[in-house]
């Protein structure tokens, strides 16, 4: 199990937080989703046998948020 961090600009209220845990919580092989709403930080914990840090970054991105890297 792999654990990173996303910065990511754009997440304002309660509600970014849930459609960002949801959304990268359904994806295969994430574990786990953190998200501290006023840092800008996800934290993902994920199998990377199973999924890539790209793959992730571009679902938060599809949410309509920036990520840095
Ligand atoms: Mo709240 Mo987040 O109205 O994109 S859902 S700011």
């Amino acid at each position: 199990m792999l654990t990173e961090t996303f910065h990511v600009k754009g997440m304002t209220c309660g509600h970014c937080v849930s459609s960002v845990e949801n959304s990268v919580g359904d994806l295969d092989g994430v574990e786990e989703v953190k998200v501290e709403l006023e840092k800008g930080v996800v934290e993902v914990s994920f199998d990377a046998t199973q999924i890539k840090r790209k793959q992730i970054k571009e679902m938060i991105e599809d949410l309509g948020y920036s990520v840095d890297s």
